[in-house]
């Protein structure tokens, strides 16, 4: 089945229904608001039960959890992103100057591959044996925007470890920017259920110092001895 040009379509009658959701819901809100003011406020069923202090400390209680919730999720966002970029040093002399360094990422039915922008390196397996994962090489210390598409069905980048995620759709980019301060290697796995061996996506992320990432950008391996 050709899914191309779908998850754009969903994104914008998502936002529709929301929109129109939303008129609806205020409309109604505002319609009861104006004709209950219209009546007489003594004949108002609810009129001797007020009571004012308790109604605004009510209104102030969840008006302010609900700024809280809205200013975790925006912050969060802001954090998967743009990363945290501050306490990192840059290396100018990797790909992309002080930007930060790209790398697409594609997931399909079931597995990932990744490639990197002006290099021939390319990240391939197939996920049939956890021998066969496959590792997406990083560098170490600067910013990293994984470019995520999909090239069949609905797939999410996920490295639990990280606590970062983010959808994989065909036919649309999705960024997520991260930094990793320190080398190392984490497991990935897939988190949007997308078939029968969605349960064996499972990827490496490696972070490595910035000479063998170089190294790795020209040949498409890793040194000997890398760091894992
Ligand atoms: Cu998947």
């Amino acid at each position: 089945m050709d899914y191309r040009g779908v998850f754009d379509n969903v994104f914008g009658l998502q936002l529709w229904i929301a929109a129109g959701v939303f008129v609806l819901v205020t409309g109604l809100l505002l319609g009861a608001l104006v004709l209950n003011r219209a009546r007489r406020r003594d004949k108002l069923p609810f009129a001797r039960s007020e009571h004012n202090p308790i109604e605004l400390a009510f209104a102030v209680v969840l008006g302010g959890a609900a700024a809280f919730l809205v200013w975790l999720s925006l912050s969060t966002n802001h954090r998967l992103d743009y990363g945290d970029t501050r306490a990192v040093a840059r290396d100018s002399s990797l790909p992309g100057g002080q930007q930060p360094v790209r790398i697409d990422v594609t997931a399909f039915q079931w597995c990932w591959g990744a490639s990197y922008p002006g290099s021939p390196a390319r990240v391939t397996g197939t996920c049939d044996s956890p021998a066969d994962r496959p590792v997406i090489v990083v560098p170490q210390g600067r910013p990293v925007e994984f470019a995520l598409t999909s090239r069949d069905v609905a797939h999410a980048f996920w490295i639990p470890e990280l606590a970062v995620k983010r959808d994989a759709y065909p036919d649309h980019v999705n960024t997520l920017l991260m930094t990793f301060p320190g080398t190392g290697q984490w497991l990935g796995r897939c988190s949007e259920f997308c078939g029968t061996y969605h349960q064996n996506m499972d990827f490496f992320v490696r972070a490595v110092p910035a000479d063998q990432y170089r190294a790795f950008l020209q040949t498409g391996t890793l040194p000997a001895g890398a760091a894992a």
